[in-house]
């Protein structure tokens, strides 16, 4: 299949060539895409060396799919021009996750809903997934009625110029650009993407209205806090959750235990608990601290952890286009046949 990579020069862009090649995804021809200052780096991948090409040149080759992780406008801008030719393509961009006439997916949870009128299909925020993977099972079970979550997110998940900045700051020499407002090292910043009117952030209604359309349930109530921590394998996530029916908590674990994707890792007893440098490089979201809230009936309180860039980002967008394949919906030479 010809896969164009979207991004391919960044954090998450690198990423999903790496999770591409560890699935054995089927990719006869890869176009990286970058923007123009990229054009002519060489990026490797499967021991071969591959050019970046331009926006242009990479809609001309008319690719099967384009997964995209290049930020919102140029995603608003760009994958109506690939879906024209054709191209699938599943975007790692905020800009179409909440437009209704596009699909927000996280294949164990809502794949059956993709069809093939379904071109351009929106990979969930980080935050949201790895929550939305641990909660499904457990709101088929007991129905959630509210949902409070605070995050403490890797600094990956800004982009290279965070990464850049944490470790300049810990090394003593950061006189660089910044990607935050404040220091990030021994801080901590309750501020992640912009604020909004209503005072929350987009991440935090990234995750209120996210969730809900995944789990195609807007009776679900969702309350966030997100705040970016000096740390890098991962994302974790204090989430309370309140059910209208009561639970048992054997039974939860082993719904969780059952959930595809969701490894339990709880053991206080001998300290064991998820924590972002064991989920760094895993696909699977993590879950531990499973224990009831005491404050009010039918309420859980558990910790998950997932690595951003994988589960969150790269692996989630490289398992919608294996969902395409198995259902259909994504064959070779798809754009070649539509145009
Ligand atoms: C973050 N959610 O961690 C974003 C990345 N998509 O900032």
């Amino acid at each position: 299949m010809k896969v164009a990579v979207v991004g391919a020069t960044g954090l998450v862009g690198g990423e999903m060539l790496k999770v591409l090649a560890e699935r054995n995804f089927p990719v006869s021809e890869l176009l990286p895409v970058a923007s123009e200052k990229s054009v002519g780096q060489e990026i490797e991948f499967l021991g071969k060396k591959y050019k970046v090409v331009s926006m242009d040149d990479a809609i001309a080759a008319r690719p099967d799919v384009a997964i995209f992780s290049a930020g919102g406008s140029v995603s608003k801008e760009q994958a109506p021009r690939f879906a024209e030719v054709g191209t699938v393509v599943i975007d790692n961009s905020s800009a179409w996750r909440m437009d209704p006439t596009k699909k927000l997916v996280v294949p164990e949870i809502n794949a059956k809903e993709l069809t093939p009128d379904d071109k351009i299909i929106a990979n969930p925020n980080c935050s949201t997934i790895q929550m939305v993977l641990a909660l499904h099972k457990l709101h088929e079970a007991y129905q959630i009625k509210r949902v409070v979550v605070s995050t403490y997110q890797s600094v990956t998940g800004t982009g290279k110029k965070a990464v850049d900045q944490l470790m300049a700051e810990r090394a003593g020499n950061f006189d660089g650009p910044r990607a935050y407002a404040h220091p990030i090292d021994l801080n901590v910043l309750p501020h992640i993407d912009v604020f909004e009117e209503n005072g929350y952030t987009k991440e935090e209604m990234k995750m209120v209205n996210e969730t809900k359309k995944i789990m195609g349930d807007d009776s679900i109530r969702v309350t966030a806090t997100t705040v970016r921590i000096p740390v890098m394998g991962g994302h974790s996530e204090a989430v309370n959750v309140e059910f209208a029916k009561d639970f048992d908590l054997a039974e939860v674990r082993s719904l969780l235990e059952q959930t595809d994707g969701v490894e339990v890792v709880d053991d206080p007893a001998n300290n064991v608990y998820p924590m972002p440098k064991d989920a760094h490089g895993k696909d699977a979201v993590l879950v531990g601290r499973l224990r009831r809230d005491e404050s009010q009936p039918n309420t859980l309180n558990m910790w998950v952890v997932a690595d951003n860039l994988r589960k969150g980002a790269a692996t989630n967008a490289v398992q919608i286009a294996e969902h395409m394949i198995k259902l259909g919906l994504l064959k070779e030479h798809t754009a070649e046949a539509t145009v």
